[in-house]
Formats: C-alpha cells, structure tokens, sequence
C-alpha cells in the first residue's frame, strides 16, 4: 500500500501573537532541510505546498469587538488548502505560524470527518476568550473559538462550520494555565496531562489514554506547539514556560500516533526564527523538528533526499 503523501503547508500566520518572525518560518524551515540536504522520509510536494500569511497592520492583541477587526481572509484560505489536502487523504503539516493557525486546520479536520482526536501538545491551553485573556493574543483563544457553537462566534468566524467537542481533545504538557482556562478544562471534563503530571507518573497513563482514544475516532489531529518541551532545549519560542516536556515524551507519543495509522493533519507551530540566538541555536531545533514529523508521519518505503524546486520558494514569501 502507497503511503500517504506529506503535503507541507506554510502557515505563515503571526498576528496571533506579538513577536515578528513567525510568519517566516515554514520558509526557514525549507532552507534548512536545502542546505543540510536532509534525507527525509516524508514527501514535501512543492507543487502543492502553498502559503497563507496575514500582511496587514491589525493590532497583535484583541478584545471580543476587535476580532472583527482582524482580516481572517488568511485563515479561511488556510482551512480551504488544508480542505483540498484532506479530500485527497494525505496529511496536512501546517509549519507555523502561531497557534492561531490552528482555528483553520482544526476546522478542516472537522468538516473532513467530525470523528477527529484532536491531541494538542502545548505549554499552554489556547482556550482564553477574548474577554477572559490576559494578554490579548489571538494564539491563546483557538480552542475556545473552535469549541464556541457557530451561531455565537463573532462575524469573523463564520466560515467556520464545525464545533470541537469537549470530548475529542486530549491536552499533554500544559503548566501554564490561567484560572478561565482551568475551570473551563474541568467544567467541560477534557482530558488533560499537566508534565507535571507526567514528571510524577511517568507517561503510561497518558499513552493509554491517547491509544483508547484513538481507536474510538477515524483521524488523529496533531497539533504540536514547541513550547510544550522544556526550555533547556533552546526552543526559539516567544512564550515559554519552565517545567516542559522531555523531547523523549514528545517521540513517544509521536510514535503511538504513527502506529495508530491515523494520522491525517499535523501542526507545528511556534518556532520563530527571530527569537534564535544564533543560527546553530534555529538549526538544531529544525533538525530537531525533522525528527520529530519523521517520528509521527507513516514512513515511506525508500526514504529518499528531497529536492526542492524554485517554485517552492515562489510561494513563499520572506
Ligand atoms: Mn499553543
């Protein structure tokens, strides 16, 4: 049986949050898989990966009335190429881009098949609203707006069409939760793994819980925040937060998905290139983030060097 095609999508979206340099990263991630001509073992189609990116001078913090301020136009083309991907049953990998994106792509696992796990590795819950946040930042609202029934969203959102049910998200590594956030967890029952948690018992239960999971849905949804890990690893990251996850959590619970065979949309999002000390500091974390996609994406028969096209680097913008 062929395996299924890996089809790279940068998500160059960083209005979610207040840093600059996010929305070069897909970019940044293709030229370093070119110039350490990586052999990897996931197809990156250039003919179909695409971009979406918001140019425009919104502000980067919001309150309720100001969402419909912001030009959604990128995340409504966002969720139309992760459509396309997803009717022709290959993976998405959505290279961030804040969290934000995930507005987009989790909306189109879900008008793909409703029956989708939704397994968010993150420091961080996503699920403030704009009322309720702190900061202000779009890239901590996501879950919140995707779970939020379509007739309440605010006007800006309603191309969405489908509704995240409590029940489909498995959260692991979070520890930096606000108080809004915590109750809505524990008032809606979603399942959570603090690495806290994980720190104290280990990652069986965890693992359990996502293989259980798993067999009760058709598609698995990855969305995968760099921050979630540690910050000893040098994360390039613009919200960390201390406590995180061991790399090795990460690949364990990558590679229970990839033996699900499941797998059919996957972010990876908040690497931003700017934040990096040094261009040694942002290599390794791609290197680490090539690891990482090879560990949850079916393996291709003869793995193979990519070569990348120059139309790759026509469709995406620096
Ligand atoms: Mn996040």
């Amino acid at each position: 049986m062929q395996s299924k095609q890996v089809q790279f999508v940068g998500a160059n979206i960083e209005v979610g949050q207040t840093h600059k340099g996010l929305s070069q990263s897909a970019a940044q991630f293709l030229s370093y898989l070119c110039k350490s001509k990586k052999s990897v073992s996931f197809d990156i189609n250039s003919e179909l990966s695409v971009t979406a990116e918001v140019r425009h001078k919104s502000p980067r913090s919001f309150r309720k009335q100001d969402l419909n301020q912001i030009d959604f136009s990128a995340y409504k083309k966002l969720a139309e190429i992760n459509d396309k991907i997803l009717q022709k049953r290959n993976i998405a990998l959505n290279f961030g881009g804040d969290h934000s994106i995930a507005v987009a792509t989790v909306e189109a696992s879900l008008r793909s098949n409703p029956k989708t796990h939704i397994i968010w590795i993150d420091a961080h819950a996503d699920a403030n609203s704009a009322e309720q946040s702190f900061t202000g930042s779009f890239h901590g609202m996501p879950v919140y707006y995707l779970m939020m029934n379509r007739k309440n969203r605010p006007a800006c959102m309603d191309w969405m069409r489908s509704s995240l049910h409590p029940a489909q998200i498995t959260y692991v590594g979070l520890r930096d939760i606000d108080p809004f956030e915590i109750k809505l967890l524990n008032d809606l029952q979603i399942d959570y793994f603090t690495s806290d948690f994980i720190r104290t018992n280990g990652l069986k239960k965890v693992i359990d819980r996502i293989q259980f999971k798993n067999k009760l849905f058709d598609n698995i949804h990855l969305s995968f925040d760099i921050d979630s890990l540690d910050p000893k690893y040098g994360l390039c990251t613009g919200v960390p937060a201390l406590g995180g996850l061991e790399i090795d959590d990460v690949f364990h619970i990558f590679e229970t998905v990839r033996e699900s065979n499941k797998l059919t949309n996957f972010d990876f999002v908040e690497v931003n290139p700017k934040l990096a000390n040094s261009q040694a500091e942002l290599d390794q974390i791609y290197g680490l983030a090539v690891q990482l996609i090879q560990a949850a994406v079916p393996a291709k028969s003869q793995p193979s060097p990519t070569h990348f096209k120059e139309e790759i680097y026509a469709n995406l913008s620096y």
